[in-house]
């Protein structure tokens, strides 16, 4: 048997830091997607997902855990890893850079450097944002341009590696390979970054710890980025690559904020040490939650385990990849959500499944009828049938899924539309009104068979459940997706069990529950927290004793100009209002003695904005302002946390009738 074709894909690889939201799980679900696709099309697949355990923020991470960093990394892959694993998305490869053959692919992938003269030492003093592991081009005191957190002035010795060489190779790379960076937006994001003039890159760090050491060059450790990066390649072979045969990638898929380090300084990269290049950089866009990136620092993500939990594993998947055109940015709402899984899982292909099976079952014997003579409306399904298999093929192809779904559900409403005309039940006994049942009901069934394929890739869970209640044989995962076509479906096969497929579901008790959950999840200490029972043994601190059951970060001491840093003052509430579509939030105009904030606080479910009016309130006034829920916060109301739910009381002077503006010391 000739051998099947290789093909590697690549979702990101996530930083420890956090714990997945559904950004992250939109970019995973996508690769999952593809893969599952790939293998319907007889390639042999390896997907590689992974973690990013390096870099300053873990050290700071894993410092307020009060645990060690490798400790800390180990814990949160693992949450990584489980997520995943409940989500059916079984990565083939799951790297972490932390393991010890990541190491050696590092450290051997900067040796070719050497060997070919791509690297030398120096100093660099920058602008350097933590949070995103680069050196920014700002100046002293600006914030990073790309996240808006503030930059710290970094100077440190390094090795340099020479990008500023690969200009003219990385434009003639992109020349000959016009599909290399996807969607074409970015692919032009990037000719002009290459086009502006590349600066080289320092790839070591002295003012790090927590990283893979440069070998004989200690105190250096790895650039995160260059670090992370070779996880795609560590994955699978590392300087053994040629042997596991999966090298170059087929795909790296990606977030758009991170298109640069993949399709410039990686290519770059492997060029310097004579390594083959990867063939193609997706980048898709982003999952917004009210016009804003959803994201940790924000603070407004959405997580998927209680959407999985009321809705099931499918209809996030359906959401994610049907509703937003891959490639753009889509909003998220709990709303369209709950609206799509009715619509279009439960009235749509689960209803189709269901009524199907019950005439077949009620009418046939529970045996997949043997069709007549066709009619003009049985064709023209058949006909749109066929079709739909090669445009979803297409679509698949191209990461177009929310066009393939499409196709898919059109399909799915034409079938739903030809039972509503051709009545089956009302035919009657007949010969040949039974023949003209067998007939419809034959061409339905077949039409879900075809669906039933084609979603596989979006919607393995349920449509496994279809593909047994057909009857059909063996795993729906392993049908040969260019064998499919039009008129495959046996008659005489007996339907198997039916199960449930998709209950509907009333809208605001679903978006109750998952809230709930969400808010839940919010409260949970970190799973990394000292004093958890896992945790290993803490050095230090009255908060490490293991003494408070769900122990917060131990808490580090700060000095009394720390504490002076942040300004408080007394303000009075002008107005409060609800915010719509954020039932936490209120949005509040307070009166701080030299001018009038606006301030969203999350106390909606706590205090009647009314009641509110006239009250006196600690504010921090000198925060930097940030948008909640697409609504613009410039300061914020201090309160008590109270009880397991973290219920807000608002700080406040009863006693006596203080001054607006006085400053809180
Ligand atoms: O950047 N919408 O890791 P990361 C869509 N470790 N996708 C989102 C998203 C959102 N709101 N938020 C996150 C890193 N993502 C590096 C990567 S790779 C060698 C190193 C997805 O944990 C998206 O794919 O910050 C984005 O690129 C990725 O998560 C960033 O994950």
């Amino acid at each position: 048997m000739a051998e099947k074709p290789k093909y590697y894909l690549t979702t990101p690889i996530y930083y420890t830091n956090g714990l997945p939201h559904i950004g992250h799980t939109y970019s995973t679900i996508g690769c999952d997607n593809i893969r599952r696709y790939k293998r319907m099309r007889g390639y042999d697949v390896v997907m590689t997902t992974g973690t990013d355990e390096h870099g300053v923020n873990v050290e700071r991470s894993a410092k307020n855990a009060g645990v060690p960093e490798s400790e800390y990394v180990a814990k949160m892959a693992a949450q990584w890893k489980s997520l995943w694993d409940e989500l059916g998305v079984q990565g083939d490869e799951f790297i972490r850079t932390t393991d010890l053959k990541h190491a050696h692919t590092v450290q051997w992938l900067f040796k070719l450097f050497r060997e070919n003269g791509y690297v030398y030492p120096g100093h660099y003093t920058g602008q350097y944002c933590i949070f995103d592991n680069a050196y920014v081009d700002v100046k002293p005191g600006e914030n990073c341009p790309d996240c808006g957190r503030p930059t710290e002035t970094v100077t440190e010795e390094n090795y340099f590696f020479k990008l500023s060489a690969f200009q003219k190779p990385l434009l003639d790379f992109y020349a000959k390979n016009p599909n290399f960076i996807q969607p074409e937006a970015r692919r032009n994001e990037i000719l002009s970054f290459v086009e502006g003039g590349l600066r080289d890159l320092s790839i070591t760090r002295t003012t790090l710890r927590w990283g893979i050491p440069v070998p004989g060059e200690e105190p250096h450790v790895f650039y995160v980025w260059f670090d992370a990066l070779t996880a795609y390649l560590s994955a699978v072979g590392g300087p053994q690559y040629e042997k596991s045969g999966y090298w170059p990638a087929d795909l790296h898929l990606v977030g758009k904020e991170i298109i640069r380090f993949h399709a410039a300084y990686w290519p770059a990269f492997l060029m310097a040490a004579g390594l083959p290049i990867p063939k193609q950089i997706w980048a898709h866009g982003w999952l917004l939650m009210d016009s804003a990136k959803m994201s940790k620092s924000q603070g407004n993500v959405v997580r998927p385990r209680p959407i999985v939990h009321v809705l099931g594993m499918d209809a996030l998947r359906y959401y994610l990849l049907r509703e937003t055109v891959f490639g753009q940015d889509g909003n998220f709402s709990y709303d369209a959500l709950v609206q799509r899984y009715n619509s279009d899982l439960a009235n749509g292909l689960g209803n189709l499944a269901s009524r199907t099976a019950a005439m077949i079952e009620k009418n046939c014997g529970g045996k997949i009828p043997k069709a007549g003579a066709l009619q003009a409306q049985d064709t023209a399904l058949a006909k749109e049938a066929q079709a739909a298999i090669g445009e979803v093929m297409e679509h698949y192809e191209k990461l177009e899924f929310s066009r393939a779904l499409e196709v898919i559900w059109s399909l799915i409403s034409a079938a739903d539309k030809y039972l509503t005309v051709e009545k089956p039940w009302s035919l009657g006994e007949s010969g040949n009104e039974q023949q003209r049942r067998a007939t419809v009901l034959w061409t339905t069934a077949e039409v879900l068979r075809v669906v039933t394929v084609l979603t596989h890739p979006v919607l393995p869970e349920s449509t496994a459940k279809v593909w047994a209640l057909l009857g059909q044989p063996g795993a729906l995962g392993a049908v040969d997706l260019d064998g499919l076509a039009w008129g495959q479906l046996a008659a005489g096969t007996a339907l198997g069990k039916s199960q449930a497929l998709f209950p509907r579901i009333e809208k605001a008790e679903a978006i109750e529950r998952m809230e709930a959950m969400e808010k839940e999840a919010q409260n949970a200490p970190s799973p990394v927290a000292a004093g958890t029972p896992a945790a290993a043994p803490v050095a230090t601190g009255a908060a490490a004793s293991g003494a408070a059951p769900a122990a917060a970060p131990a808490a580090e001491k700060i000095g009394i100009e720390d504490f002076a840093k942040v300004e408080m003052r007394v303000g009075q509430i002008k107005t409060a209002e609800r915010i719509v579509g954020a039932d936490k939030l209120l949005k509040l105009t307070v009166d701080i003695g030299t001018e009038i904030r606006q301030i969203c606080a999350g106390i909606a479910q706590f205090y009647e904005p009314e009641k509110l009016i006239g009250r006196k309130v600690a504010v921090v006034v000198n925060l930097a302002p940030r948008k909640l829920r697409g609504v613009e916060s410039n300061g914020m109301i201090v309160a008590a946390s109270v009880g397991p739910e973290g219920r807000p009381v608002l700080a406040g002077f009863p006693d006596e009738d203080v001054e607006i503006g006085a400053r809180l010391k």
